[in-house]
């Protein structure tokens, strides 16, 4: 079990489009374990597995409050198969983001079509929190950051000011 750690942005990784996984096997496992344990140490309610540098179709989720057991949930292949026309917003952060955040509008409701991590098809319907953090996380399989779904002079501003820290930091 490993703390990885987090890709940052404006590195391109968080741009790759993640391969599906083929088989749930001992290697799939462990990441599942790595990426679980580096979500709770960042402290995150999510975790794609490229946020790691390893361009993957799998994410973690826990939604648990920290006065709760831990309910870890692992999405390997997620697929959207429905969305619901209504609307929610969230205010919405992410760990390759440090420290902004800004609110997002995304389908209020989801079907979420998945592989378990004991490597069964699934099929989950999610609303609120679920719902909002699925879209968040499938976003990154497909190199998609949630402030591309803010407006352009927000974003812009947001990626220049993490280029300017990355040019500090190298
Ligand atoms: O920890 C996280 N919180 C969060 C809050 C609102 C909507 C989405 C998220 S996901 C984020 C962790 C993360 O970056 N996952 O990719
Ligand atoms: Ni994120």
């Amino acid at each position: 079990m490993t703390i990885k750690p987090l890709i940052i942005l404006p590195d391109p990784v968080l741009r790759q489009v993640s391969s599906p996984i083929e088989q749930v096997d001992d290697a799939v496992r462990a990441l599942s374990t790595d990426m679980l344990e580096t979500m709770y140490d960042a402290p995150g309610i999510g975790l794609a597995a490229i946020q790691v540098g390893i361009p993957k179709r799998m994410l973690v989720i826990d939604l648990s409050k920290e006065d709760e057991d831990r309910k870890p949930q692992v999405f390997i292949n997620p697929e959207i198969l429905q969305s619901s026309d209504e609307r929610s917003t969230y205010e919405e952060g992410c760990l390759s983001i440090p420290d902004y955040y800004a609110e997002v509008e995304r389908p209020a409701r989801v079907t979420v079509k998945f592989v378990g991590i004991d490597g069964k098809e699934q099929l989950l319907d999610a609303e609120g929190l679920l719902a909002t953090c699925l879209q968040h996380e499938i976003d990154h399989l497909n190199g998609v950051l949630f402030i591309d779904h803010i407006s352009r002079l927000k974003r812009e501003m947001v990626i220049r000011r993490f280029t300017k820290a990355s040019k500090l930091r190298a």
